[in-house]
């Protein structure tokens, strides 16, 4: 039995050591992933991303005890963006904080990336299909909103919530782009905190009026309290609702092709970079006998 086989059972154990794998990126495992795809079970994959502190854990740790409420086993990946030398410690600490850890129907991994199997993000599309193949359901990615990382995830899952919490105040503009880009879902959370309801009708408001994409409809905004769990059943109701809309052919291919693309940009720099013609080709640039895309065609076509 390979180590995409043993997933099948549910047990922890192969899936712990597989994502272990996943994450020092084992060279091995580029040969299994087909087969790790194939035997994905379809799990919902749910990004929960925003500022640090907004709660996203706390609120993952409420939506866990109500997916558990409605039968669910909940597979979670909380994603460190950062450099790999903080791995572990912070995320680390927040997971044993949480109170599903003796649930043997809920599954808890923090991970970082030394990026062999192509950096973070495909670290993280491979561990997620690793938690689906082991039949979580939803498979739940929680990363801190810092720049990329998060519209990275927001690519990668199909359901994205944006957990905000009601002092946005001026940056409400500046968060817009950022929310219209990735958000699906937007949790206003910390609820018990003044000015939350006023937040999220701010929040509606603009987004009603957002340029964006026009064939969609504004995210559905909603508070919530993850301390408390208010709101948090409704949030859950959402981010079902959300899944037939992500699974329509249009968003999965739209999906896809933002998947590939990725890969397809990881793949070419890996392939350039270790070309033979890479120092000579950087020399050249450098001092400008060559432009830089020219350079890249040139490298592209040597293949
Ligand atoms: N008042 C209040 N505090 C909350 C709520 N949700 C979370 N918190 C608190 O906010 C702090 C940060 O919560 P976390 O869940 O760690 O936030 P996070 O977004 O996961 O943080 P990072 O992973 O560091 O980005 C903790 O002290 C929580 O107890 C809420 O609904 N109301
Ligand atoms: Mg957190």
């Amino acid at each position: 039995m390979n180590a995409v086989d043993e997933l099948a059972s549910g047990e922890r154990r192969p899936l712990a050591r597989l994502l272990t794998r996943i994450e020092s990126g084992d060279p091995e495992l580029r040969a299994l992933l087909p087969e790790l795809f194939a035997a994905g079970r379809g799990g919902h994959v749910v990004g929960i991303t925003g500022p640090p502190g907004s709660g996203k854990s706390t609120l993952v740790n409420a939506l866990t005890g109500e997916w558990r409420r409605r039968g669910r086993r909940v597979g979670i990946l909380a994603v460190d963006p950062s450099s790999p030398y903080t791995r572990g410690a912070i995320l680390g600490d927040r997971i044993r904080m949480m109170e599903h850890a003796a649930d043997r129907d809920v599954f808890m991994r923090s991970m970082a990336s030394r990026g062999e199997l192509g950096g973070l993000a495909a670290t993280t599309w491979i561990a997620a299909a690793a938690l689906d193949a082991a039949g979580y359901d939803p498979v739940v990615i929680e990363t801190v909103g810092a720049g990329q990382s998060e519209v990275e995830i927001a690519r990668l899952a199909e359901t994205t919530v944006v957990v905000e919490v009601p002092e946005m105040g001026d940056e409400v503009q500046a968060i817009k782009a950022g929310l219209l880009e990735v958000a699906d879902i937007i949790a206003v959370n910390k609820g018990d905190r003044p000015g939350a309801d006023r937040a999220a009708r701010q929040l509606r408001a603009m987004l009603s009026t957002a340029g964006g994409r026009i064939e969609r409809a504004p995210p559905p905004v909603l508070v919530t309290t993850a301390t408390t769990d208010e709101g948090v059943a409704t949030l859950a109701d959402a981010i079902d609702a959300h899944r037939t809309a992500a699974r329509s052919p249009i968003e999965a291919r739209e999906r896809a092709a933002s998947q590939v693309r990725r890969a397809l940009a990881d793949l070419a720099a890996r392939r350039a970079t270790a070309a033979p013609a890479w120092d000579e080709t950087l020399r050249a640039v450098a001092d400008r006998e060559l432009d830089p895309l020219t350079a890249a065609e040139r490298l592209l076509d040597g293949w």
